[in-house]
């Protein structure tokens, strides 16, 4: 084979597909006992939303039961659920974030 047959061979060959990244969502869970002041001032602290969006988010959950509250990377989704969670912990709160692989 010439270097021109190998050159040209180099060009087609199928180049190795990287995956991308499955996103995660992180999903805000109602309780009975958090205030909902706490759980604005959570989602402000932790996911940087505006007071609107918190309360917005909040709202959702105390209403619907859940409420998704970012998408993104499964090392960032885990990290913020358990860094707000937390806060809800040491505050005395049943605050609870999860995550879960998006579809
Ligand atoms: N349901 C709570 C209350 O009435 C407020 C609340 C909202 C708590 C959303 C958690 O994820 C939550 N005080």
């Amino acid at each position: 084979m010439s270097d021109n047959d190998v050159a040209a061979k180099r060009k087609t060959r199928a180049k190795p597909k990287l995956e991308r990244p499955k996103l995660y969502k992180v999903i805000l869970v109602n309780d009975d006992y958090t205030p909902r002041e706490f759980v604005v001032m959570v989602l402000k602290a932790v996911f940087r939303m505006s007071e609107e969006t918190g309360y917005r988010v909040m709202m959702t959950a105390h209403k619907l039961g859940t409420s998704v509250v970012v998408i993104c990377a499964k090392d960032v989704a885990e990290t913020k659920a358990k860094e707000a969670t937390d806060l809800g912990k040491e505050a005395g709160f049943p605050l609870l974030f999860t995550t879960e692989p998006e579809e």
